[in-house]
């Protein structure tokens, strides 16, 4: 029996293997960056309490013995202002495109579906499941009422509500979403968590700290890139440009004496720190690009074209 046996069962075991690709798709500021993370159980995607946090595209991946989930966390859903919404939107829907189940996140007061978000979950070719996040933030009637109405509304194949801060039935997503992915051998090695590389995170601390950091329309009128990553033994020297839109804010955040990018340099050098494990070099430069959200050649620069 023996050799023979043995190969019938790693078949088996092989055929039951379940992978596949979930978009997670929502208005911006629902909570889509926060669940990934919980589900993922890392901070891959920052998350920040102001709308269009997240610009790119990032995928987070849950291996265990028995699947391979690959979450695909996406900028908000909105009507494009600038080009670059355009291209933000365009990766939302590759993704969706790419993807086996969508994952649409609202939030528990949210009572309307909005013309963008409609047109895209009423042309849906995959099945939806839609999930109810900050629970924590109503009481049970209310979430009654929301479950009844995006049932009437989208007929999703389940509806779970869920708070991510509260880490409430964050699991339940996990096995629902199971159901709908085929059965297929792993993408990803089983040690990745992300597709995305050091330079794309050490961007995303960077943009982190200005969305924190500035108020009103600045940080929206800034993009991060990476433009020279040194590897040393003891210290990763980094060099970054930050592209702002005008010089007056280029001035803001600057700030009094240089003080306010001072700040912002040591805060993102201490959590970059983190993330790699080692010392950090940073060396910030202002620079003003106008109108870069409008810009083909600066947004394929700062990589809106590859996702
Ligand atoms: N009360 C409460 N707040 C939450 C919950 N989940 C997320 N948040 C908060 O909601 C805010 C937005 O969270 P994000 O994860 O950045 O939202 P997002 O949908 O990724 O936003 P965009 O990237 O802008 O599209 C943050 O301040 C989170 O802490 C929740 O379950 N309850
Ligand atoms: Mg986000």
């Amino acid at each position: 029996m023996g050799r023979h046996r043995a190969f019938s069962y790693l078949c088996k075991y092989k055929m039951e293997h379940k992978a596949g690709f979930i978009a997670i798709i929502g208005k911006p500021n629902v909570g889509k960056s926060t669940l990934m993370n919980r589900i993922v159980g890392e901070q891959l995607s920052v998350v920040t309490p102001k709308a269009q946090t997240t610009r790119h595209r990032i995928k987070g991946i849950l291996t265990t013995d028995d699947f391979q989930m690959v979450f695909s966390d996406t900028p908000g859903i909105l009507k494009p202002a600038y080009d670059l919404h355009k291209r933000m939107m365009k990766s939302v829907d590759a993704t969706i495109l790419d993807a086996d189940a969508a994952m649409f996140v609202v939030e528990v007061n949210e009572r309307k579906l909005s013309e963008e978000v409609g047109l895209r979950l009423k042309n849906l070719q995959i099945p939806l499941v839609v999930v109810i996040n900050k629970i924590d933030q109503a009481d049970q009637l209310e979430l009654e009422q929301r479950v009844a109405f995006w049932e009437t509304e989208l007929n999703p194949a389940a509806i779970i509500p869920v708070s991510a801060t509260e880490n409430f039935n964050v699991e339940a997503i996990v096995t629902t979403l199971l159901r709908f992915i085929p059965e297929a051998p792993a993408f990803f090695d089983g040690e990745d968590l992300s597709d995305r590389n050091t330079r794309f995170f050490v961007a995303e601390i960077i943009r982190e700290k200005i969305l924190m950091q500035y108020q009103k329309e600045v940080p929206y009128s800034c993009e991060v890139t990476i433009i020279d990553y040194k590897e040393e033994p003891t210290i990763d020297k980094i060099r970054c440009e930050i592209f702002v839109d005008r010089e007056s804010q280029k001035a803001i955040l600057l700030g009094h004496k240089g003080e306010a990018i001072k700040r912002l340099g040591t805060d993102a050098r201490k959590k970059i720190e983190k993330f790699v494990g080692k010392h950090v070099f940073l060396d910030l430069t202002i620079k003003v690009k106008s109108d870069w959200r409008n810009d083909e050649r600066s947004l394929n620069k700062f990589g809106y074209n590859e996702d």
